[in-house]
């Protein structure tokens, strides 16, 4: 087993062991304590596809999704947790630590998490276009007839979910959501989401990307409500090169195309273990990424390596 935690240069697959208290791990990211009021986001190399985590890591895949998070930051105007990504004055992590984590990692603020993934979706596909072709469901309860699978929805649609137990989020009427909340901030939730979707969609519509639907968390810090989490990577979004976006058909995704169609071709069951990926593969998603980054921020992925090195 590869532990790729301590060289700089190499790609982050295990949990990192800092001199900081690790408080949770994601499937391909992971928080730890700084202080009482800043938590170390880190964002891993680490892919998951069919919903297991792959024994490969792909390089500098967590620096593509913290850069785009930053961009997404930096571009909208909504209070978010973003604090730093200069680690220089965090004394618990030593030198090799700040160059290892440096591009990947987030200094944020620490919010009360509101338990809902506020999820807006501009195009019907995945468990929405199923959901909506058997007849229904809490995500298509406000739908017109007759659309197709990844057909651009009339106007942008708020879908708010919960973690369940099983790690799977389940989807909640309007109704629920407006009780779990309250219907002051299930307003608030929905009006904000639907407002950033929009921003970044025309946004990444003009540089031919379409966002197809995105999944945003928030929390309160101070009294405040603050977007948190990653923001508009492409594991919290849908991007799909417009060139390949024909309604009614399957969409492939911009970055993990080459890993799913490998995986297909070896007839892997889903079940984990998943198979080791060939080298090529691996070097394609890793290009994806990166192209996906240029494509959106429109700068080049080295120099905001360069930059996070300083
Ligand atoms: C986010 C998550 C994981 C990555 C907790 N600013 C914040 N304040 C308090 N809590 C969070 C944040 Cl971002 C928070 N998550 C989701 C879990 C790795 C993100 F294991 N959990």
């Amino acid at each position: 087993m590869g532990d790729y935690a301590s060289g700089s240069d190499r790609p982050l697959l295990s949990r990192i062991v800092l001199a900081l208290k690790h408080l949770a791990s994601g499937k391909v990211r992971e928080i730890y304590e700084i202080d009482r009021e800043r938590l170390l986001f880190v964002a891993t190399d680490r892919i998951s596809a069919y919903d297991v985590i792959l024994p490969d890591p792909i390089p500098d895949k967590g620096r593509v999704l913290t850069g785009l998070s930053l961009h997404w930051f930096d571009l909208l105007d909504v209070p978010n947790h973003l604090l730093a990504t200069d680690l220089s004055d965090i004394e618990q992590l030593t030198a090799d630590q700040r160059e290892m984590l440096a591009g990947r990692a987030m200094v944020v603020r620490r919010a009360e998490v509101i338990p809902v993934e506020c999820v807006v979706r501009g195009y019907l596909y995945g468990s929405s276009w199923r959901e909506y072709r058997a007849g229904g469901g809490p995500t298509t309860e406000h739908l017109p007839h007759g659309l197709r699978m990844a057909d651009e929805l009339p106007v942008p649609i708020f879908t708010p979910a919960t973690k369940a137990e099983s790690g799977h989020d389940e989807n909640l009427t309007e109704a629920d959501a407006r009780r779990l909340l309250g219907d002051d901030l299930y307003e608030r939730l929905k009006q904000t989401s639907i407002d950033i979707y929009l921003t970044a969609a025309r946004f990444a519509a003009e540089r031919g990307v379409i966002l197809a639907d995105t999944k945003f968390e928030f929390g309160f810090a101070d009294g405040e409500l603050l977007l948190i989490d990653e923001v508009l990577t492409p594991d919290s979004s849908r991007y799909w090169p417009r060139d390949q976006w024909e309604p009614g058909n399957a969409v492939p995704s911009y970055d993990k195309q080459f890993v799913r169609d490998w995986l297909d071709s070896v007839e892997w069951d889903h079940s984990p273990p998943a198979p080791a990926l060939p080298p090529e593969v691996i070097a394609e998603t890793r290009a994806k990424y990166t192209e996906a980054f240029e494509r959106i921020t429109g700068r080049l992925f080295d120099d905001y390596l360069q930059e996070m090195r300083t």
